[in-house]
């Protein structure tokens, strides 16, 4: 896959990525004070039990005042009404800007720090009716409800069409799990139990819509037929779901019942992600109408989701990504990505994993039967990607779904 004159580098990598790994692991405070003097809007790091609790959920003083024009009894003219969550940062925040700009939506910005959500608003100028910031902590079940409650009366004249579920932690660092407000993992709580909640509570409000669309963002590193998701240890892997059997809560971490591994329960998470979509799909597209997709962005490989990683590995990773995998893509380009699957009329297909076979210079875009490929990079076209045989498990699927309805609290 990589040319010869790559080898170098790549040792390099491997070789500092293990380093990397198996170095002993910092205490939060320090990593506390580096993130911080990162990136200003980074709130500080909270003990986990506290996230939730530090602020009850707003109603949002911005009423929605935009109204439509009518024209012969039809509305038009009107943004339509998409919630993304984690807009304040990265991947959700170019989303939002995208869906924002294209003058096409309305979007909530469910973020877990309303000021750092406003500041997003306020740096790019977003205009006063495309938008707003509403509060939501997915480390918290009772904080998804709220936010559903907040949504709900948010005054608005427009149905709620799409749902973007962006938000999410990567936690490789920690040698022993951190827990959400009800007690499970915080990797598996915020990106994958978090959403399926948030989801469910408002099925019956998108099946009323006309197109409506649910996007669950996924990974390749989820993916273990890629070599970024099958080279790369740990892979994902979510066994018989024998920790969730049991309930999957503390002092259960990994849903496989297997010991703590942060960078596992991330990639575990993007599956979890990946199946809720196929599942979404067989049980509710043709009764909905609604249509699910999940999707690969490509490596976003400056975000913050790699804040726990160390400085000389967020420097090194993205020229990497760049320059041997040729995985690399920038964080507007990523936005741009998610903004299609959520309004391109092509994307309106349900069920589908959505990739892009750029990064054409180190990979090629096609594979010997001339089938869109590639590791995700800058450029290309979109196409319907193939997930592994793992992700596709439809037993494991079922059960992982049935499952998550119990430990979600849904009845
Ligand atoms: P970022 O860290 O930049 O963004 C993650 C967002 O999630 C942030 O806005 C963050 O809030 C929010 N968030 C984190 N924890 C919570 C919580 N408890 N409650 C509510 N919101 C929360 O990462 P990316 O933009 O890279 O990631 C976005 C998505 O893309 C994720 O689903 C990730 O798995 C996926 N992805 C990313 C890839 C990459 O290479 N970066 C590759 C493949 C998939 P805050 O702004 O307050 O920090
Ligand atoms: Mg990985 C085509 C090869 C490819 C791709 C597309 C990715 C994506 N990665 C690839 C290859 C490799 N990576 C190789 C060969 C190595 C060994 C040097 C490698 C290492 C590596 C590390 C240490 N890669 C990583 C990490 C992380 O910490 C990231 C991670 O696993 O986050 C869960 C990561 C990623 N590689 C990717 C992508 C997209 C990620 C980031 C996040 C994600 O999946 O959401």
């Amino acid at each position: 896959m990589f040319e010869l004159h790559h080898f170098v580098l790549f040792a390099l990598v491997v070789a500092s990525s293990h380093a990397f790994l198996a170095l002993p692991t910092g205490r939060l405070a320090s990593r506390v004070s580096t993130l911080s003097s990162l990136d200003p809007l980074t709130p500080a790091f909270t003990t986990p039990s506290t996230l939730a609790s530090l602020e009850v959920a707003e109603i949002p003083s911005y009423q929605d005042k935009e109204s439509p024009k009518v024209l012969g009894g039809i509305k038009i003219g009107l943004r339509k009404l998409v919630v993304v969550t984690g807009a304040s940062s990265g991947l959700g925040r170019e989303c939002t800007r995208e869906l924002v700009n294209s003058g096409k939506y309305f979007v909530i910005m469910a973020v877990r720090d309303v000021e750092k959500g406003k500041a997003v608003a306020k740096k790019f100028n977003f205009p006063e009716n495309s938008y707003t910031v509403m509060k939501l902590e997915l480390a918290s079940l009772q904080s998804v409800r709220d936010f559903v409650a907040n949504l709900k009366a948010f005054k608005s004249a427009r149905p709620l069409t799409h749902l973007v579920c962006n938000a999410a932690v990567y936690l490789p660092k920690d040698p022993k799990p951190s827990w959400s407000d009800d007690g499970y993992e915080m990797s598996m709580a915020v990106n994958h139990l978090g959403h399926f909640l948030l989801v469910n509570l408002l099925l019956d409000d998108m099946k009323k819509a006309k197109g409506a669309r649910c996007v669950i963002v996924g990974s390749i590193t989820g993916n273990s037929n890629t070599v970024g998701g099958g080279l790369v240890y740990p892979r994902a892997d979510l066994g018989k779901l024998k920790g969730m059997e049991q309930g999957g809560k503390q002092p259960i971490a990994m849903m496989d019942g297997k010991n703590y591994d942060g960078a596992k329960a991330y990639k575990d998470s993007k599956v979890m992600n990946m199946m809720t979509v196929s599942e979404l799909h067989r049980r509710y597209h043709k009764s909905t109408g609604i249509t699910f997709a999940s999707m690969y962005p490509g490596c976003i490989a400056e975000t913050q989701l790699f804040r726990e990683k160390r400085q000389w590995f967020r420097k090194i990773f993205p020229l990497f990504m760049k320059y041997v995998t040729g995985g690399y893509v920038g964080e507007q380009e990523a936005g741009q990505r998610l903004a299609q699957v959520v309004d391109d009329p092509i994307c309106s297909k349900s069920g589908v994993y959505w990739s892009w076979n750029g990064g054409a210079q180190t990979v090629g875009r096609y594979d010997k039967s001339g089938k869109p490929k590639g590791a995700g990079g800058s450029g290309g076209e979109i196409f319907e990607n193939q997930q592994s045989d793992a992700v596709q498990d439809r037993e494991t699927a079922m059960k992982m779904f049935d499952l998550s309805y119990d430990l979600a609290g849904i009845s």
